[in-house]
């Protein structure tokens, strides 16, 4: 029977989407404003892919995946905050993300990096908590991959050259280096925190590391690609700001046609890292496909 990917990002979704509702700080704990500016883009619609990814992570080593929610949550946290951040007037400057106005249209700059701040520090309490259900020894070094991954080494890191690198030449070096930092560590922390945290083997994790790396790239190319052929009231964003902006990409370097190609072909090697993975791992197998089919 082939596996239905559609179902089951579905369930996953909205299982994370209970979680975060019930762990994100309610609005009517002191300052409420600031969380209704964190409620209002965490619970926004987003494709979960991050936390969906822990979860098929730790399923994949024949882990359960209530046991690794709250890290789940926690990295959608770190993502939510990136996109709030990466909003702002001092960044982007964009008004709409995820088919409504961006955080710091309703509530302001000032809250809207305070909301950013207050979600990187929440997501490594999230992670922290998730002691009650994963041992301390698996925890830590979960923390150590999340941090390096969402900071200078990774996320920030990337985030920085993608903006030094706007309306200059650069080198496939560069853009490698961008999309491998600003996008790919999180993928690819958040396919090696689930199996972590089930006590995935050495090479089990090995694998799943070079698969977060290839996805994590197809990811990216799909991105640029969609920023210039998707439908807007799908991706609940304006397209074309990637031109606009004279941002470093994939088309803008090699073509759309090339870029679909290499997408392919990351989806292709991702593929080949999960063969000695069971039955187990088909969904981050259909995830891996469905990285480069999606339409938002
Ligand atoms: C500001 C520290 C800091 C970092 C910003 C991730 C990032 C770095 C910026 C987001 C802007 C952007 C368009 C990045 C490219 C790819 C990306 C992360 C897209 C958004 O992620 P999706 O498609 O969004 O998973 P949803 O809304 O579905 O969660």
């Amino acid at each position: 029977m082939t596996f239905d990917l559609k179902s089951y990002l579905a369930h996953q979704q909205t299982r994370v989407q209970e979680a975060l509702e019930k762990l994100l700080p309610r609005t009517d704990a002191m300052p409420p404003v600031l969380h209704d500016s964190i409620r209002y883009s965490v619970l926004a619609p987003g494709k979960r892919l991050r936390p969906i990814l822990v979860l098929a992570s730790a399923e994949a080593v024949g882990g359960h995946s209530e046991d690794v929610m709250k890290t789940a949550c926690a990295l959608e946290c770190i993502h939510a905050f990136s996109l709030i951040h990466d909003d702002l007037p001092c960044m982007d400057n964009d008004d709409y993300r995820r088919g409504r106005l961006t955080n710091h249209k309703v509530y302001g700059d000032a809250m809207a990096l305070l909301a950013g701040d207050a979600l990187l520090a929440f997501a490594f309490q999230l992670i922290a908590e998730n002691m009650d259900t994963a041992p301390a020894d698996r925890i830590l070094p979960t923390l150590h991959l999340i941090a390096r991954a969402s900071g200078t080494w990774g996320m920030v890191g990337g985030q920085v050259v993608d903006m030094q690198s706007q309306g200059h030449d650069f080198t496939p070096e560069i853009l490698q280096y961008i999309h491998a930092h600003k996008t790919g560590a999180l993928l690819t922390a958040s396919v090696l925190a689930g199996a972590m945290l089930c006590g995935g083997t050495k090479a089990q994790i090995d694998s799943l590391k070079r698969y977060g790396e290839h996805i994590g790239l197809a990811f990216q190319i799909a991105d640029d690609i969609l920023d210039i052929t998707g439908d807007q009231d799908k991706l609940g964003k304006p397209i074309g700001s990637d031109e606009e902006r004279d941002k470093a990409t994939f088309p803008k370097l090699f073509g759309l046609e090339e870029s679909r190609r290499r997408a392919h072909e990351e989806v292709r090697l991702a593929l080949t890292t999960l063969e000695s993975f069971e039955e187990r791992a088909e969904p981050l197998r259909a995830i891996a496909r469905y990285i480069i089919e999606r339409d938002l």
